[in-house]
């Protein structure tokens, strides 16, 4: 019987290219995400290149507790068998000194990205409990490990990831849940669009005369983790572009 996976925000980026991912290693796919047409246009994708696999979408917002529990819930139950939950679903939004900071930007990075995980969390950990398996990958970042100027909000909601990884692990040890934390430096992709607000010219230049990670990079690094045999985890992967040393020091040009 083929595993489950089911990653959070797979409409772009990171998530997107792990479904890709894990659907050629043969998992069963969902895939979530708000914009509907995205997904659909995944699954149609994913399953033209993949035939022998299942893949569904749901579409909800992370950050309503409600819409999750009841999309959780209303999974036919054979779709209900996650072995590995994917907590890529996050965002920046806005780059300000904290004096100056937004605070629905700071509302919409706290809720998305810590409170959405732990919502979804919450609704599948028990179930994999129940079914004595399973893994949690969160997607952390360099954010999560160090501070960077202008960064406050983003840096603290990733600090959160981080110690929710460390403590999850803890929890769910006795269960025999995996719990692992991939935290990558700068990789293309919509990212940076979102951080500002839609402006292309500013997410492009983020990129300029470096090589970043790309999706796909990320997505190997997930196959990998839950690939390993039962015995083996990952805790924590930092994973930087190789020109990237740090938050702040990249060498470009
Ligand atoms: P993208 O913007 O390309 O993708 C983000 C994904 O998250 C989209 O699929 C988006 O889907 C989803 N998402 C955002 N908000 C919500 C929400 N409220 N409900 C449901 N889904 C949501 O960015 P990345 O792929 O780069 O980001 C993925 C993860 O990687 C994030 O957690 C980010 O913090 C982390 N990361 C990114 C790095 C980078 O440099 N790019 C580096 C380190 C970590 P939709 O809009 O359709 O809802
Ligand atoms: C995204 C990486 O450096 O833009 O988490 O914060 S960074």
């Amino acid at each position: 019987m083929k595993k489950i996976a089911l990653i959070t925000g797979a409409t772009a980026g990171i998530g997107k290219a792990t479904a890709f991912a894990l659907a050629r290693k043969g998992y069963n796919i969902i895939v979530t995400g708000r914009r509907k047409e995205r997904l659909v246009e995944v699954e149609r994708e994913i399953a033209s290149l993949f035939p022998d696999i299942n893949i569904i979408t749901l579409n909800f917002d992370i950050r309503n507790n409600q819409e999750v529990e009841n999309t959780i819930d209303s999974l036919p139950e054979d779709w209900k068998a996650i072995d590995i939950l994917v907590n890529n679903a996050g965002l920046a939004v806005g780059l300000n000194h904290i004096q100056d900071g937004v605070i629905d930007d700071w509302e919409r990075m706290i809720d998305t990205n810590v409170k959405g995980l732990l919502y979804i969390t919450r609704k599948v950990a028990p179930i994999m409990i129940e079914r004595g398996t399973g893994h949690i990958v969160n997607i952390g970042s360099i954010a999560g490990k160090e501070v960077y100027e202008n960064g406050n909000v983003y840096c603290a909601t990733k600090h959160a990831v981080d110690a929710l990884t460390k403590g999850m692990r803890l929890d769910m040890l006795q269960y025999g849940i995996k719990v692992t934390g991939i935290c990558p430096g700068m990789v293309e992709t919509e990212f940076s669009l979102v951080r500002f607000k839609g402006d292309e010219e500013r997410a492009k230049n983020v990129y300029n005369k470096f090589q970043p990670l790309k999706p796909e990079d990320i997505a190997d690094a997930v196959t990998y983790v839950v690939g390993l045999p039962p015995h083996v985890n990952i805790n924590d992967l930092l994973i930087m572009p190789t020109v990237q040393a740090n938050s702040t020091v990249t060498k470009r040009g």
